[in-house]
């Protein structure tokens, strides 16, 4: 049995559910972190001494880092699916993922931080603004390398695409100007149509801490 950690909306516990969603794997998610507490017990610091999520436990086999989740669940499950086959397409995706968590998705998660997670009368617009404008610059890598194939490592949806998938929804979901961006939109529409997207990413965040926290208590009892 496959077991998660992590509330479902933690950015990142989000991809490894969409991962777990594209392969169709049976499990079995507990709610953990944010309101929902329980990192703190000694059972859990086994599991993952950095106290934070998400975790799994597939079949007994602890692993925490959500990047490390998501490549081992498409080892495991996805050859020829969110693991492509040939060496040079697995090293893409992997650049790829490294470049999401790296590079883009550091640039685009303060202006999130700056909106969402801050009170209104505690943002700093003037840096939210000039973040968003970085974050644009920065999405233009991906959006020329989405001019030539549909998914970032080429023909269909891998790894690839999880977390910086994942995050979009939320960047186009944020009150920010965003430069154009033609071929991350059409990939982004085509990413909403996936019905493990909807299910996993689509959930409504809020735009302020306070709604932040009203769409995380609606969670409560719901695992
Ligand atoms: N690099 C780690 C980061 C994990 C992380 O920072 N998780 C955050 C949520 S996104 C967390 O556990 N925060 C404490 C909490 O949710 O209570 C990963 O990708 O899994």
């Amino acid at each position: 049995m496959l077991e998660v950690w992590g509330r479902k909306n933690s950015s990142n516990v989000v991809p490894v559910m969409w991962a777990i969603g594209e392969l169709g794997l049976k499990h079995v998610r507990h709610n953990a972190g944010g309101s929902f507490g329980g990192l703190d017990t000694e059972e859990y610091g086994k599991m993952n001494p950095n106290c934070l999520v998400p975790t799994i436990r597939d079949n007994g086999f602890a692993l925490w880092e959500s990047q490390a989740i998501i490549r081992h669940l498409a080892n495991a499950y996805g050859l020829g699916t969110l693991k492509p086959e040939d060496p040079q397409q697995i090293a893409i995706a992997d650049q790829w993922m490294e470049w999401s968590s790296g590079t883009a998705i550091p640039s685009y998660f303060p202006v999130f931080w700056g909106l969402v997670r801050t009170e209104p009368e505690q943002r700093d617009m003037k840096a939210v603004e000039a973040q968003a404008i970085k974050a644009g610059q920065t999405l233009k890598i991906a959006d020329n390398r989405l001019g030539d194939v549909p998914f970032l490592a080429g023909d269909t949806l891998t790894m690839a695409d999880l977390p910086l998938g994942a995050a979009m929804y939320r960047y186009f979901n944020l009150d920010i100007e965003r430069p154009s961006l033609p071929n991350i939109e059409a990939w982004y529409k085509r990413l909403c149509d996936r019905p493990a997207y909807q299910e996993h990413v689509m959930n409504p965040f809020g735009g302020s801490p306070a709604e932040w926290a009203s769409c995380e208590k609606a969670m409560h009892g719901i695992d």
